[in-house]
């Protein structure tokens, strides 16, 4: 049983130095040398855990404020009991629980004199499935989600609803959503990974003082921002964590912000209209963009559904130059200019620096580029969000954000963007690239030795967390662990998916009970059954599939490098139909 007086985790991420961290870190070639130089884990098959075991919380809720008391570095603000069916989930009511408010390592701002403080929720079910859920959030932080731990779109299931012990936090700054507290050095390292380092002790204890023993397994799941939250856990905090759920993980964060303001720029040069990205290529555009890209691909996957299943072979067989019309005329939504093929082809690529080292990943082509998220990714987030975090957080020393002029700086020069990932000064000696990023990511050997595993899935047409960040990653993985990385690692594509949720694409599905099964009971997921939500959906209506398609349609996401493909003579609206292979 840990106690908080253990000491901080270890502090190894922290120490890495600014040279020579921005690109080596992200660069997938890059990435697949230091698998090789990063050592064998060592033979024989990844350990199994056991499984967790119940327990209940008899007394009254509002009694934990008293019995929470004491913890050290943290004020219980509020506790209460939150009764059947306050919270409901699809339709269903989910189970009474008690609500725990608190801040943890409260603080004035040396920098700034604003109030810091983590602040957090915990959600304790009164019939507890022995498990911790640490659930990691989206953006910025700087809120404090409700402690649900859900996953996709229009959940129909969630931790709380499973019976975790939910945790939520902001991460340690308040600022909503907005960047200032990158002034604040503390705050940025409580935004990349210490604020996860200092509740998770914290909320071990309010278990054990809740139920009287600790939680027998501990999760870690989210998102986006979630999902590198989770990933940097993986290698930080491994001996504290048995599952790791990891959603559209943001690798390499400063990188893929910084790529976001290079594509911005990109499509500005074709933009007809300068205060409107979305004119560069319009939702037209973007339709008649995906149908070529079905009418190549499609039936690779062995039916034609109007789903590609088939990734990489859309890539070879799909040709955007070729694929698509050149416009002879007028843009009318029937063709691209050759103009536009070129940007759009380039951000397609990702950026490249003048030396030729790539700054961030490609992304495959995918019919989900006609989804609305991933035109909000393309053309209006990389100035609303990603201007003032490369320039509030990733750069050192940061911006001042009274008077931040985001359209301006969303046009720095990209040689200038990626030399701020490294970027340090004696107030802010930790570079983003350091304090973001999950250290080593390849070497899991912690994790792995102790018996966890990581299930990662990711949206096909995320805009901007490329999937293939997450296939490189897990191709390098595997071969630093010597060909056993789908022992303990598996990751789901989502064809047709946006980033996180949204698309035509089957984004409703639970993650949670797969990777439980596997952590506990050794049973790896080799399919997971994901639907469409199409009218009459419990949860929420996607209004973004294509018509055509059964409002329950189901496809098997498959661990990569396996396919979902159709099997003939079967019902084409049921996963039963799919084998993956
Ligand atoms: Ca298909």
């Amino acid at each position: 049983m840990r106690h908080l007086t253990e000491r901080q985790p270890r502090p190894s991420g922290s120490a890495r130095t600014a040279s020579g961290l921005a690109i080596a870190t992200l660069s997938l070639a890059v990435l697949s040398l230091a698998a090789h130089a990063s050592g064998s884990p060592g033979p024989g098959a990844a350990p199994q855990l056991g499984p967790a075991t119940p327990a209940s919380f008899t007394g009254d809720c509002a009694s934990l404020q008293a019995t929470l008391a004491g913890i050290p570095n943290t004020t219980i603000t509020s506790a209460g009991t939150v009764a059947a069916g306050a919270v409901m989930l699809g339709g269903q009511p989910v189970a009474a629980h008690c609500r725990v408010l608190g801040t943890l390592n409260e603080r004035t701002g040396t920098v700034d004199g604003r109030a810091y403080g983590i602040d957090f929720e915990m959600r304790l079910p009164l019939q507890w499935n022995g498990r911790f859920f640490h659930q990691g959030n989206g953006g910025l932080d700087g809120v404090v989600v409700p402690a649900f731990a859900q996953f996709g779109g229009g959940p129909v299931t969630n931790g709380l609803h499973q019976g975790f012990a939910v945790l939520s936090s902001n991460a340690g700054n308040r600022d909503r959503g907005d960047a200032n507290f990158g002034a604040d050095p503390q705050a940025r390292l409580d935004y990349g990974y210490q604020a996860v380092g200092s509740l998770t002790p914290m909320a071990r204890e309010i278990i054990r003082r809740t139920y009287g023993k600790g939680p027998d397994r501990s999760y870690f799941g989210g998102c986006s921002n979630g999902g590198r939250h989770a990933l940097v856990a993986a290698t930080r905090y491994a001996e504290w964590y048995d599952g790791i759920l990891a959603g559209a993980p943001a690798f390499t964060l400063p990188l893929s912000s910084i790529a976001q303001l290079w594509g911005a720029q990109r499509y500005l040069t074709v933009a007809t209209d300068p205060r409107n990205l979305g004119t560069a290529f319009t939702p037209a555009e973007r339709q008649m963009v995906g149908r070529a890209i079905l009418n190549r691909c499609d039936a690779l996957d062995g039916v034609a559904d109007g789903m590609v299943q088939d990734t990489a072979a859309c890539q070879a067989a799909f040709d955007l130059r070729r694929d698509v019309p050149t416009c002879t005329g007028a843009r009318d939504g029937t063709c691209l200019t050759e103009a536009q093929k070129d940007v759009v082809a380039s951000i397609y690529d990702g950026p490249v620096l003048r030396d030729g080292r790539r700054v961030y990943s490609s992304f495959p082509f995918d019919p989900g580029l006609s989804a609305e998220n991933w035109a909000l990714w393309e053309f209006t987030l990389p100035e609303a969000r990603s201007s003032f975090s490369v320039g509030m957080i990733v750069k050192a020393p940061p911006e001042n954000m009274a008077g931040f002029d985001r359209r301006a700086f969303t046009m720095t020069p990209l040689e200038t963007l990626v030399g701020y990932a490294s970027s340090t000064t004696p107030l802010y000696p930790v570079p983003a690239m350091s304090f973001m990023n999950p250290v080593n990511p390849t070497d899991m050997a912690q994790l792995r030795s102790r018996g966890g595993r990581v299930l990662l899935y990711h949206g096909v047409s995320d805009a901007v967390f490329s999937v293939n960040t997450s296939i490189g990653w897990f191709r390098a993985l595997d071969a630093a662990h010597g060909g056993t990385g789908a022992e303990f690692a598996r990751v789901f594509p989502v064809p047709g998916m946006a980033h996180c949720a949204g698309g035509p694409a089957t984004d409703q599905f639970d993650v949670i009970t797969p990777l439980v099964r596997w952590v506990e009971q050794g049973i790896a997921p080799d399919r997971i059954v994901a639907g469409v939500r199409g009218p009459g959906n419990a949860a929420a209506v996607n209004a973004e599939l294509p018509a055509g398609w059964a409002p329950n349609r189901t496809r098997p996401l498959c661990p990569y490098p396996q396919v979902a493909r159709f099997v003939p003579g079967g019902n084409v609206e049921d996963a039963a139909s799919f084998v993956c292979r």
